[in-house]
Parts: structure tokens; sequence; C-alpha cells
């Protein structure tokens, strides 16, 4: 990973959202430049509030957060048994030194990418709020990124054929959002979640984190535990899945991936909800999506834990 990246961070913080910027923000060819706030995992005004105290956690209180609009949804797609009301967990961690920008965050995408056309990685690990919203704002918003990455959606139909019973928390949040980004001509690489299900920390590694005293480490180990709770009757094993980090760090290396294929993706029913789908046969008016089906899990989970035991980029100024 040593071409040099500057990120844009689309995020519903989260437990898995609060690891992947961990690592990102440990990445010596990486540098986060703005991170906009969305709903899903918890409030969007809670999700810019936790990405603050992430970015302050490893000294990287400058960098600039946006709020995004809060759910369109009544009631909104829950996950506070996932991630904690406040999406950290509730652990009552102390509020964040610095505050939101005052642009909102499809604002904030806009912005960046006429600054910066063609230099700026967006990386999204939400709901589709606000890259939807940047559209209805500038048509050609995106297509200023010089590429995009999403978690989100199932590599193909029919769903039946996953062993699993998995949630498409990012679609479900907003389907509309995702019907209007999927339906786009917009380029994206799309790391769908029957492939971050796989993404499963070992004992080694949780032990290897618990263990650090790196502030990536430290903060890690503290919510955690939370999702491990929630996973282990899933998983069979007090563990959890890396969904956000891994879709992170196929965005910055994309060798990761050992197989992507063009699909368009669709939402469909399916069960009592909705998911988005990759289709086997490319659909009008849905232009097809690259979407990553396989990857090096195994490489990209040490990866991972390398990072969160590194040094943090010294690109950020501590304050
Ligand atoms: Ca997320």
């Amino acid at each position: 990973m040593t071409e040099r990246r500057y990120v844009v961070l689309d995020v519903d913080v989260g437990i898995d959202d609060a690891l992947m910027m961990l690592m990102l923000l440990s990445e010596p060819s990486v540098e986060v430049v703005a991170v906009g706030s969305t709903h899903g995992n918890c409030t969007a005004a809670d999700a810019a509030l936790n990405a603050l105290r992430v970015l302050e956690a490893v000294g990287a209180g400058t960098i600039p957060v946006a709020l995004g609009p809060e759910s369109p949804l009544d009631p909104p797609h829950q996950a506070s048994h996932v991630h904690g009301h406040d999406g950290l967990a509730d652990l009552g961690l102390p509020s964040p030194k610095g505050s939101i920008t005052g642009e909102s965050a499809p604002e904030q995408l806009v912005r960046l990418g006429t600054e910066r056309p063609g230099e700026l990685d967006l990386i999204a690990v939400g709901p589709l709020t606000n890259l939807a919203a940047a559209l209805a704002l500038d048509p050609d918003a995106l297509s200023r990124y010089r590429s995009i990455a999403w978690l989100g959606g199932v590599s193909l139909a029919p769903a039946e054929a996953l062993v699993n019973d998995y949630y498409d928390a990012n679609t479900l949040s907003d389907p509309e959002a995702a019907r209007t980004v999927l339906s786009s001509d917009v380029p994206i690489m799309v790391i769908p979640i029957d492939l971050s299900y796989r993404a499963i920390l070992s004992d080694e590694q949780l032990d290897a984190i618990k263990s650090s005293t790196t502030p990536q480490a430290r903060f890690a180990w503290k919510i955690l535990p939370f999702y491990n709770d929630f996973y282990e009757p899933w998983i069979g094993r007090w563990t959890s899945c890396m969904h956000d980090p891994i879709a992170g760090a196929i965005a910055i290396a994309p060798s990761l991936s050992t197989h992507a294929v063009e699909r368009s993706i669709v939402l469909e029913p399916y069960k009592d909800r909705i998911h988005a789908h990759g289709q086997p046969q490319p659909i009008v008016g849905s232009p097809p999506k690259c979407i990553v089906v396989d990857a090096d899990v195994p490489r990209f989970l040490d990866y991972f834990v390398e990072r969160l035991l590194g040094p943090v980029n010294p690109v950020y100024g501590r304050e």
C-alpha cells in the first residue's frame, strides 16, 4: 500500500466504522482529508460525535467532520442492539473536544470533489444518504472522485443461496438513497456483506489487540467486547465481523480483492426486508457496478491488526 491516497470517509460510526477509521488513520500511505457522518448504526448526530471521539483518540482531531441528515425513515432502521444506543457500545465516553464544521456532509462531498477533482478516494460504509443527497445537489458530484467504495448489498441473488441470515443494513437504513446511487452511472466498487461477514477475527488477533498499548488498540478494545457479545451467538465464539474495515482495506489496497465482477444491483424483497442484490443478467437502468465477491481475507485480518498495533500516521498533528 504505497500509493498515496487522499481519502474522504462517509461513516455511521458505529463500532466497525470506528475500527475502520483507526486502521486507516494508522496507514502511512493514506491521508484522511475529511469525514462526513450519516445515520444508520446510530443517529447522524451521534455518528459525528463518535467520529470526533475516534479522531481525537489518536491525535487526529484536526480532520474536519461534517454532519449528515438524519434517517428519512420513521421509525429509523435500528442497530442499537449491535452497536449500543450511542453507536459506541454505550460506554459513556466523554464528549469530544472538537465540534462539527457547520457544513453538511453532502455539501462537503460536493465541495471537496469540486476543489480536488480526480484526487480523492471516497470510502462510504453506511447508508447512501449523503451520496444520494450530493447527487441531488450536483449530478456530477460523485464523478469527480478518483474512486468510490461502498460496504453494502449482497453480491448475487437469489439471497436464499446464502447460508446465513444476513441483514443488508446499509441498504435497509435508506433504501431510496441506495436505489438512487446504485442505479446511477457513478462507478462504485461494492464490497458486499456476504464477503464482509467472512472477515472474522481469530482469538490470537483479539488477544493481540487486547494486549497492545497503542491508542488505536486501546480504543478498539473498549468497543470490541460489545460487538463480540452481539456476534457470539451467530459465529459460535466470542469475536465479530470486520465489515467496514475490510471495505476500507480493499478501497485502499484493491489487490486484496481476488475476484470481482461487474453486475447490476437492484433492490428487491428478501424475507421480511429489502436487500440490494447483484443480478445474474444486466438490468436496463442499472449500470453494472464492480462487486468484490472474494478477497484475501486472512491477509486483510493480519493487515488490520498490524495497523492497530502500529504507529498512527504522523501526518495528523497531535493536539
Ligand atoms: Ca458502517
